[in-house]
């Protein structure tokens, strides 16, 4: 045991009337919504780099956050460890997700990254045994050393690709050495800051390569698991190659890995993308991609990504409601890739971070599960599309052409007949459930 949490207890759930900051009063994991159990439904994890690794800095100052294990030891490495599943357990989250950056110091060279990350692995194999935690995704953070300033498989330089395609191996073993239930490449500086040095074509010739090689090496690997990417428009590179979902699917048409990729949709990366989080969702579920979730939320105003905790049941309702539709998570889950302010310095705030944000989840997830349950959007949906049921409409879909349509709006007459889309009537019916 370490001290860090000392005197924080575990969170149970208390229900609506609890008095305690140390308490779910939605998220009760055993509770059954449509089915399932919520905690089955949800799939919580804790991101490692935002609560664990992260030291608060912005760009006009760096580190406020004193944490007992920051440092660039193996030691301290495994006394992070040891904080990050005491956290778990208070939180009682079945999850985690980390980059091989966040969990190991950084080595001289691929070789002794390769061996730290070894070490690591076979110390979160014993925790894992211990606590019944496990791991959701891991992924390589490509993005943070130096050698990847111009990107790491879309890097100009071919060592810099080898390199990355190395590292991503390192860590698909420890992803699969640990059970991992998937495998995240976020895009982070496959990008370009500008066109005048950048040869586009090429560039996202070698990601769509990379993409390729990751996939046949899940393949040699038996790694069951699902190989996710996780689209983001801009940040750090002024314009990211995996910009939102319809742009990632168009990309993996063109190199052949539809059937072998899905998502992993971040509420923030969608809102920089100019969309809502829901829409991403129900882009990926309508292509047949919906993969998992980065759950946070973004400033409204900001134009960054600020990675806060989701507090809007309203959005988290919306968003389940699109998981819920598609069917449900299947290998994917909540990660909260959120993290503190700078300011929110001690161990409680790490803590009640989490609490809200889980609550704020369960409590989305009831209300899109009644909403479902209720069924008065999709009701309201056949009705607007009804017209789509005749067997004139069906065939303008699929034998009829242009000289038909002619046919049938002269013959008819077809005179078109506008009608309310009853947009308010829909945004009172789902605050009634939230
Ligand atoms: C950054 C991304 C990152 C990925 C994992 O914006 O969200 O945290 O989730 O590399
Ligand atoms: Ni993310
Ligand atoms: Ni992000």
């Amino acid at each position: 045991m370490t001290d860090f949490f000392k005197g924080i207890p575990k969170i149970a759930y208390e229900g609506g009337d609890s008095r305690s900051d140390y308490a779910f009063r939605h998220y009760n994991p055993d509770e059954v919504v449509m089915g399932k159990r919520m905690e089955d439904h949800l799939r919580f994890s804790v991101a490692y780099w935002h609560s664990f690794a992260w030291p608060g800095g912005d760009p006009f100052g760096g580190q406020t956050f004193e944490r007992p294990w920051f440092g660039e030891t193996m030691e301290l490495a495994k006394l992070k460890a040891d904080v990050a599943f005491e956290m778990f357990e208070i939180l009682g989250v079945p999850f985690f997700c980390f980059h091989d950056a966040d969990v190991r110091p950084e080595g001289r060279d691929f070789a002794e990254n390769t061996d730290r990350l070894k070490e690591m692995t076979d110390y979160f194999a014993g925790k894992m045994e211990q606590t019944g935690v496990k791991l959701l995704w891991g992924t390589a953070n490509l993005f943070s050393h130096r050698r990847f300033m111009a990107g790491a498989a879309t890097n100009p330089d071919p060592d810099v690709f080898a390199f990355s395609g190395a590292t991503i191996k390192t860590c698909m073993d420890a992803t699969k050495a640990l059970g991992g239930q998937n495998y995240v490449l976020w895009g982070g500086r496959e990008g370009y800051e500008t066109l005048l040095n950048t040869d586009l074509k090429r560039e996202r010739q070698q990601a769509g390569r990379m993409l390729q090689m990751v996939v046949d090496y899940k393949h040699k690997i038996g790694f069951e698991g699902a190989i996710l990417v996780e689209p983001k428009p801009q940040e750090p590179a002024k314009h990211q190659y995996d910009y939102d979902v319809a742009t990632v699917y168009g990309f993996l048409k063109e190199f052949g890995l539809e059937g072998e990729v899905k998502m992993n949709i971040e509420q923030g990366h969608a809102i920089l993308a100019g969309h809502s989080f829901e829409h991403e969702l129900a882009m990926a579920a309508s292509l047949g991609i919906l993969g998992s979730i980065d759950m946070n939320r973004n400033d409204y105003q900001s134009g960054w990504d600020t990675d806060q905790f989701p507090n809007s049941t309203l959005e988290a309702a919306l968003a389940y409601y699109e998981v819920l539709k598609s069917g449900g998570f299947t290998t994917g889950g909540t990660n909260f890739d959120a993290k503190l302010r700078r300011q929110s310095l001690d161990p409680e705030d790490l803590i009640l971070a989490h609490v809200g944000g889980m609550d704020v989840c369960a409590a989305g997830l009831k209300a899109a599960a009644a909403m479902l349950e209720d069924g008065g959007l999709e009701e309201a949906r056949a009705e607007r599309y009804a017209g789509w049921e005749t067997d004139a409409a069906k065939a303008y879909l699929t034998s009829a052409t242009l000289e038909d349509l002619e046919t049938a709006v002269r013959s008819g007459p077809i005179t078109p007949e506008p009608r309310s889309g009853r947009q308010e009537r829909l945004e009172n019916y789902v605050n009634r459930f939230v």
